[in-house]
């Protein structure tokens, strides 16, 4: 069965001791995670040794880098390398969410080579994709995620895809209060295993955890997450509320 994933994203919130305080305060109250169900935390870089310090020994919890840069090392100040993130025991990073492509101006080849020295150090992708509102008006949202996943994701083996998690998050439904349907979900995850059976088989296909991302909360998670190609979410917002992300963690199925 495909891992199932609760996945917060911080994004730049929180100080320190806020932060501190929320992983304290989730883990006090009740929830529990399945053998294949997975709670994830991405950070931002300053908090990941405090996050690993505070869910230290828990069972299928993991913390997660918000990004990473694509080279191994060297002058490129700033920049926070797959290694060093590697050194610190990460096993998760979040690439390519739309904050980072619009404001960052991250494309699908860099990020291809983002997955590569992920890949090349064993720590797991969690690859953002989705469309902007103009595009889904248009109707075209299905040509435009194709195309991510094709320039991003296609020069991988069947065992490196594997490592992977896919998160769809419809950009026109980020943090703006309007989630996509529980249909619209399905669909466009639908059409996302679709491809990659068409390109890696239906086995693999089968396996790749595929998060929605957009909007998500306590009250719109256990619809969303009962969508037969939703396998978890992927969530900004609702991520710094202690009831609310218990409550998207208790909603995995
Ligand atoms: C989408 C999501 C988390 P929010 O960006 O990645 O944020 O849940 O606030 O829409």
């Amino acid at each position: 069965m495909r891992k199932q994933i609760a996945a917060a994203n911080w994004k730049m919130n929180l100080t320190l001791s806020q932060g501190e305080q929320l992983l304290k305060d989730i883990q006090s109250k009740p929830h529990t995670l399945g053998a294949n169900q997975l709670a994830i935390f991405a950070v931002p870089f300053p908090y990941l040794p405090m996050a690993q310090q505070q869910l230290a020994g828990k069972q299928n919890v993991f913390i997660a880098a918000q990004n990473c840069y694509s080279k191994k090392s060297g002058a490129y100040t700033g920049e926070v390398s797959v290694e060093m993130l590697q050194s610190l025991g990460i096993s998760y990073v979040v690439l390519g969410h739309s904050e980072r492509r619009e404001y960052f101006q991250e494309s699908n080849q860099f990020l291809a080579e983002k997955i590569n020295i992920c890949l090349e150090y064993n720590i797991h992708p969690i690859f953002c994709c989705g469309e902007p509102l103009s595009i889904r008006e248009a109707n075209t949202q299905n040509a435009f995620v194709a195309k991510q996943l094709e320039e991003s994701l296609y020069h991988l083996s069947a065992e490196q895809l594997k490592q992977v998690v896919i998160a769809y998050e419809p950009i026109w439904a980020i943090g703006t209060g309007k989630t996509a349907t529980s249909a619209q979900a399905q669909e466009m995850h639908a059409f996302i295993r679709e491809q990659l059976t068409a390109k890696y088989g239906a086995a693999t296909a089968n396996e790749i955890t595929i998060l929605y991302g957009g909007s998500v909360k306590a009250a719109n998670a256990g619809e969303i997450f009962g969508q037969p190609d939703v396998d978890g979410g992927l969530v900004g917002g609702a991520s710094l509320i202690a009831d609310e992300f218990v409550a998207i963690i208790n909603a995995l199925k």
